[in-house]
């Protein structure tokens, strides 16, 4: 059908990457004033002398010579290096109450905040303010709070190493393990359920790995636009042969196609790279099931081995690795009965793929001499979080897909430090040893009891049982589920503390008192007493390395994270626990020391870490040692196969949440989506065409979607969306985040690692009615339109 298509709604035929990736940063460059320095910022990026890209957690190429080209990375340091910047003027001229009227790209838009600021109620403005004195005033605040216990301490994951491990000795110190840290929304499950399964909650793969392996298993990620210089290994890893098969609701084009802005041939004839050798549009929250039957399938072709052996015929090759299985693993003959109880029936309802094409995955992967299965957010933003990351691991561990060349399990980190926030300390459940090895060697006795993720501070800021909040970095109120939650919860405090580089709304829900402190970014010179600093940063596949930034700072009173946090702890406690925070501040070199001493893998950190490109932490799995229970690496079985949220009613579509191609989290650097053929707009429900039809919709309706799960506060709705037809399959939709945040409730996640299941929301979805209003509707201006959840 040849109908007219929205509004800035188009088919985009072409591949990822390209000449289009090319002009997007030039545009993003003029769009922050930086067209020259920007460029030269650039060529800085993940080099050895240079900093870590604030972007994505991917590591760096291993001939780090050469500058690798990254559409994104590239948005991501113009963003944060813009020559705009906000001070007293434009504190005075904009009330808060003014500035939450604009949109979020406006306010973050307005550039790089160079004083420290506190919000002054009887105005309603915030005012520029002395270090000394805001310093003085937070660290009294912080005193003051009755229970250690109820102050929230969030991170969110571009801090450096240092800056973390500084922030949570402070924390520990002051007498809390409360870390709600946006792990917690992003790759919780995967550390709460690979230690269950193979004693370590982190990836076992290295980047050369990827030169070794000749199948890659892809579930729920986007890399050409969430790790783009991911790209270049899978385009390399096609190009040579090697499968790749894809688990995706969404055609997404990175996964279909690529043309390397860094190949001359492929610039220069346009004949791109095909990525995804197979492509299967698994149902939203489907993917346990499919991952069942793939491993059903390769049980039942290890069977036929075995029986066509016994019977005497041509030996055939057993598809399990039974030696590994044997010497490494706990718990196969319950995972296999399991499987054998499973039926297709329930693979294929659950999964939406037909037996067929998993059989067909099983084979291709019953040959494969090295697999890694890479995933993302489709996995982990699950109520079954945890155990999709289980099953992925289940079926590695088959083959013996772990600890060997060319194979293992790659968890795409979210922000560029995620990862090594929580290897320095960053937990909110700590255990005995660590915390063990904090009081030996700074002399105190750590708090014990496990703190707040994310959830569990929104809730008790929400139900009043915090008083403070002291976020390093983030935007956690726009980031987290249930906005209504959030705004509540920040305007309960008592106090509040944003250490941040630009303005988000976040820091416009006023507590009693409210600080902002304007920090560093990466790429900017940190001098100490007047030394150049450097800080370290750990990427997804455990490579520490250091990062130095050369820009100047956008003013004379912006800090490093490290000078903050340390004034911060050092008003508050007042000499308590006798660390010499002055020392840590002014030589950075002393905070690698003391985290070499509460982390032996860490040793001779200091030299190690000024070596190019880095050192690789030790990782427990990849080295075939298993620190589980079991001391072996457990199969786990989960029972349950489908979320069931849905009710199995037609009318209740499972809607995912995603990223745009011109967005970091919560950051919108535009609005267009590139490679969904989405421009200026974000206002989008994508739905499958049947569904439209069936629903009597056609694309280009106004609609309005509310969740279909009945938590304590229903009536959760976003407003004016409009239909547009895409390759998803039936009984899945799909809309942008974080706009679609209100229809999440604060207790809809995953039960064991709490990861909001942003990735699976039943929802209704209806003609556009009356405006229902919401305070928040003025957070999405001209974006989505309103949203409203009713307090019960
Ligand atoms: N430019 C840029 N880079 C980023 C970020 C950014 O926002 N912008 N964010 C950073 C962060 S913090 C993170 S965590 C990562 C996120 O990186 P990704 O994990 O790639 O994140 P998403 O875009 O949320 O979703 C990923 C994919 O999951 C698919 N999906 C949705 N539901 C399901 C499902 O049920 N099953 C399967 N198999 N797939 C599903 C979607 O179609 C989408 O293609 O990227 C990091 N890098
Ligand atoms: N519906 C839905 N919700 C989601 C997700 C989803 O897929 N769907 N994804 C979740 C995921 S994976 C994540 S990680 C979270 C993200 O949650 P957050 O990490 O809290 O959010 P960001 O948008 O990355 O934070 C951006 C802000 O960080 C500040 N900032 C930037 N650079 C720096 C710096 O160098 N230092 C400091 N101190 N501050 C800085 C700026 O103020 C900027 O506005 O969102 C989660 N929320
Ligand atoms: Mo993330």
């Amino acid at each position: 059908m040849a109908t007219k298509r929205p509004d800035g709604i188009k088919d985009y035929t072409g591949p990822a990457g390209g000449w289009g990736a090319l002009k997007a940063v030039a545009i993003s460059l003029k769009a922050q004033q930086i067209v020259t320095s920007g460029a030269q910022t650039l060529l800085k990026s993940n080099q050895p002398d240079g900093f870590d890209c604030p972007s994505c957690a991917w590591p760096d190429p291993k001939h780090t010579s050469s500058f690798e080209f990254c559409e994104n990375g590239a948005k991501a340091v113009a963003w944060e290096s813009t020559a705009k910047k906000i001070g007293a003027k434009f504190f005075a001229e904009h009330s808060v109450s003014d500035i939450w009227k604009e949109s979020d790209h406006w306010i973050e838009d307005q550039g790089r905040v160079t004083e420290p600021l506190r919000y002054n109620a009887a105005t309603d403005h915030y005012e520029v303010v002395g270090w000394d004195e805001a310093i003085a005033e937070i660290g009294a605040g912080l005193a003051a709070v009755p229970d250690a216990d109820q102050a929230e301490f969030y991170t969110s994951g571009r801090c450096s190493n240092e800056a973390a491990f500084l922030f949570q000795l402070f924390v520990r110190l002051y007498g809390t393990n409360n870390f709600p840290d946006c792990s917690n929304m992003c790759h919780e499950a995967t550390s709460v359920g690979l230690p269950k399964s193979i004693g370590i909650g982190k990836g076992t793969v290295s980047l050369e790995d990827f030169d070794h392996t000749d199948l890659i298993l892809s579930f729920g990620h986007n890399p050409g636009t969430n790790h783009p210089r991911m790209m270049a290994t899978l385009r390399e890893v096609s190009k040579r042969g090697g499968k790749i098969i894809v688990f995706n609701p969404l055609k997404e084009r990175s996964l279909e196609r690529f043309e390397s802005p860094q190949s001359v041939v492929e610039m220069a004839t346009g004949n791109s790279t095909p990525i995804a050798s197979t492509y299967l549009q698994v149902k939203v929250g489907g993917d346990a099931a499919a991952i069942k039957g793939i491993a059903k399938a390769l049980v039942a072709l290890d069977d036929a081995a075995r029986s066509s052996n016994a019977a005497g015929a041509a030996a055939a090759a057993p598809t399990l690795d039974h030696d590994f299985i044997a010497e490494h693993t706990a718990g196969i003959e319950a995972y296999i009965a399991d499987l054998r109880e499973t039926t297709w029936e329930a693979i294929e309802r659950g999964s939406g793929l037909s037996r067929t094409d998993l059989e067909g995955v099983a084979q291709i992967y019953a040959v494969s001499k090295a697999t890694i299965v890479c995933y993302g957010m489709g996995i982990t933003q699950q109520r079954t979080g945890t155990s999709n990351v289980q099953q992925i691991a289940n079926l590695l561990l088959l083959r013996g897909n772990m600890g060997r060349p060319g194979a293992g399990i790659c968890p795409l980190r979210g922000h560029s430090n995620v990862q090594g926030d929580r290897t320095v300390g960053i937990t909110e459940r700590p255990k005995p040893a660590f915390l063990d090895r904090m009081r030996d060697v700074f002399g105190f006795e750590p708090p014990r009891k496990d703190g707040h993720s994310v959830v569990e501070s929104i809730a008790a800021m929400r139900d009043g049982k915090a008083k403070a909040i002291v976020c390093l970095g983030g935007n956690l109120a726009i980031a987290s589920s249930d906005p209504q939650a959030c705004a509540e919860g920040f305007r309960n405090m008592d106090l509040a503390v944003h250490i941040t580089t630009k303005l988000n709304r976040t820091h416009l829900l006023m507590a009693k008192a409210t600080y902002v402190l304007p920090c560093l970014g990466r790429t900017e010179a940190d001098e100490q007493a007047g030394v150049p600093q450097s800080v370290t940063v750990e990427d997804s596949m455990s490579m520490v390395h250091a990062s130095r930034g050369f820009l100047k700072p956008p003013g004379a009173n912006v800090k490093s994270e490290i000078w903050i946090v340390g004034q911060i702890a050092k008003a508050t406690l007042k000499g308590k626990g006798a660390i010499d925070w002055d020392a840590f501040i002014g030589n950075y070199d002393l905070i690698r020391d003391k985290i070499e001493a509460v982390f032996p893998d860490f040793a001779d950190y200091n030299r190690r870490v000024r070596e190019p490109g880095g050192f690789h932490l030790t990782n427990s799995a990849a080295l075939r040692v298993w620190n589980t229970d079991t001391k072996k690496a457990n199969f786990l079985c989960t029972p349950t196969l489908e979320d069931d949220s849905t009710n199995g009613d037609p009318d209740v579509l499972r809607l995912t949440t995603l990223r745009a191609h011109d967005q970091y989290n919560t950051t919108v650097y535009s609005l267009d989506d590139r490679y969904r053929g989405v421009f200026g707009r974000r206002d989008i429900l994508f739905m499958n065409e049947r569904d439209i039809a069936r629903m009597g919709f056609v694309e280009g309706d106004l609609v309005d979607i509310a969740t279909a799960l009945d938590f304590a506060r229903a009536d959760r709705v976003v407003q004016k969306l409009t239909i547009v037809r895409y390759a998803l399959p039936e009984g899945c939709c799909a809309s942008y985040y974080p706009e679609t945040q209100p229809l999440i409730a604060l207790e809809d996640h995953d039960p064991q690692s709490f990861t909001p299941s942003y990735k699976s929301v039943p929802v209704t979805i209806r003609p556009t009615g009356a405006d229902l209003g919401s305070e928040f509707a003025v957070a999405r201006a001209g974006v989505v339109g309103r949203s409203k959840h009713v307090p019960a």
